[in-house]
Order: structure tokens, then sequence, then C-alpha cells
């Protein structure tokens, strides 16, 4: 049985990319079911609501099991005991993460905007055809991740990819569902600040150095006006649970196409020289700044160079 699975804090291209992977598998004749490693996000639940989706099972040990990675390839987005399973594929969208394997495995790596592309591409490969709700879901997971393609790693791919899922879901207005979509995600009332601050998380090694950043993609700032000292307080307490150097918090504006970063650091100088700017008040704002993947690691990764 081969378990497709997502990264940690499964965001909707993890979860999306694991049922379409685990459809696609057992199309080929490979007996697969989808897994999650995280509780499923008001995104990815809208989504799954949205085209009558069951959620994949939560699983966080794979010793002995084989495994088809969705969306990630690196040891500190695993399961803790990813060593000791078989993985017999990757398909993702990011920087290689120095994972090892111990046999010859089905790499689909390509710097696209979001993993249920490549997915999609995996299908066509293999002509297999998309059911209508596996296909809306997959568009969903690339509007998501591309941010309705505004986001700098969105390429031609995506988009001409999202309108092929499109036409096979029947869906006409896709960016309409897309607004929909960050309009579930901006949602943030009553929603204790620790689950907002985790809720899109990713830990880095920067050379040795420990970060987290999190991330929340919103339709308008002022939502935060309220709660952004309670963020504040929440990263630097993090930031000291988790013995890291940095945390920063994204609030990402969709619409005014930018970012509020909050700060908590024990490394300022090298905060304020990744960007050349100057944080006031724990905070500083990043114009244009709408991916963490490709705005916010690759700049300040190398201040953290020894
Ligand atoms: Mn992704």
């Amino acid at each position: 049985m081969i378990h497709t699975c997502g990264h940690k804090i499964p965001d909707s291209d993890s979860i999306v990319a694991a049922i379409a992977m685990a459809y696609l598998q057992n199309k080929l004749g490979n007996e697969a079911k989808a897994v999650r490693q995280g509780d499923i996000n008001p995104e990815s639940q809208y989504i799954l609501d949205k085209f009558n989706l069951q959620a994949p099972e939560l699983m966080t040990s794979f010793s002995g099991k084989d495994m088809y990675l969705v969306d990630f390839n690196n040891y500190t987005e695993a399961p803790e005991d990813l060593k000791d399973a078989n993985i017999i594929g990757i398909v993702d969208h990011h920087k290689l993460g120095g994972l090892v394997t111990a046999g010859p495995l089905d790499c689909w790596i390509r710097a696209v905007g979001c993993t249920n592309t490549i997915v999609k591409e995996m299908f066509d490969y293999y002509e297999v055809e998309i059911p209508a709700d596996i296909a809306g879901a997959m568009m969903c997971a690339i509007l998501s991740d591309t941010v309705i393609f505004k986001s700098p790693t969105c390429t031609k791919v995506d988009t001409k990819i999202t309108k092929e899922l499109a036409a096979i879901a029947n869906i006409e207005d896709f960016k309409a569902i897309g607004m929909e979509m960050f309009k579930v995600k901006s949602q943030v009332e009553g929603v204790p600040t620790r689950e907002l601050v985790l809720r899109d998380f990713k830990n880095f090694e920067m050379h040795g150095t420990k970060v987290g950043i999190g991330q929340l993609e919103v339709v308008d700032l002022s939502i935060f006006d309220d709660i952004k000292d309670d963020l504040i307080a929440d990263i630097e307490a993090l930031r000291e649970e988790t013995s890291c150097d940095t945390v920063l918090l994204l609030l990402t504006d969709i619409i005014a196409m930018g970012s509020q970063i909050l700060v908590a650091t024990k490394s300022l100088n090298e905060i304020e020289n990744a960007w050349d700017i100057k944080v006031q008040n724990d905070q500083f704002w990043l114009k244009g700044c709408l991916s963490r993947k490709k705005q916010v690691v690759p700049f300040l990764e190398p201040q953290f160079k020894k």
C-alpha cells in the first residue's frame, strides 16, 4: 500500500495533491491511500466540502511503509520516522532539502507554482482522466498556492493547467472561487492566537540557525488591528519555547500586494540587512511580498552564513 502524504501542518496543496496522487496511483494499479500529517485548515475544509471529497486519513508514523511524498522533500517537514519508511516517489515544487533514499524513486520536481500543477501533468503523462471533483480541488490548490496567479512563484504552466482543470470541473469563473477561498482564509475572529501563528508555519535550518516562518494571507490587513500585539507576543513566546533564533509571521495582503512582517528575533541586524529595512515596533512592511518561498527565505538564509 502506497501512502501519499504531504508536509507537516498541511496546506491545501498538500491535502489535495495527496488525494489526487492516491487516485492516480490506484488507476495505475498501485494500491494507494491518501494520508495527512496534521489538521485540515479552514481553506482546505472549504475545498473538500465544495467538491465533496473525503479528508485524507491522519497518520504520523510510517516505519516500514511505502510513501509517495507530495509538496515537500525535506526532513524538517517530514514524519519523525521517515528514515525508516520506503520513499517510492516525490512530486514537489520546493528546493531540494537533503533527503536521502534507500532505493531509486520516481521524482517529479519542477519549478512551478503548485504541486498540483505537476500532478496534472502526471495524469496527462499516464493518460488517466481526472474526475471532475478532484479536478476542481486541484484547481483550488493552484489558486491558493499561486495567490490567484499573483505570486512570483506562478508560471505560465500553472495558469494553463488551472484553466484545463476548471474546464474538467465545469467551472467558469475560477477567479471568483479563488477570492471566496481567500475570504475563508481571512476569517481570524475568535481563533486562538497560537492557532493563527501555526496555521501555515514552516521551520527552516539556515546554516545551522533555527528559523520559523508563518504566513497568513488575507484580503484586508485591518482584520489584524486588534490582535497584532497578541500575535507579536505569541511569536516571541513560540521562539523561546522552540529555541528558535528567529520567528517571523507574514501578514500578507493579497489585494494591496505586500506583507506586514512581525518579528521575534535574536538577530535583528540580519533581519534588517536581509531587506535593507528598519524593524519598528517588532514589525516592518515588505512591499510586493507575497511569497515566503521566493521573497523571504532566499533573502534571509544568506544572512546566517558564517
Ligand atoms: Mn505547495
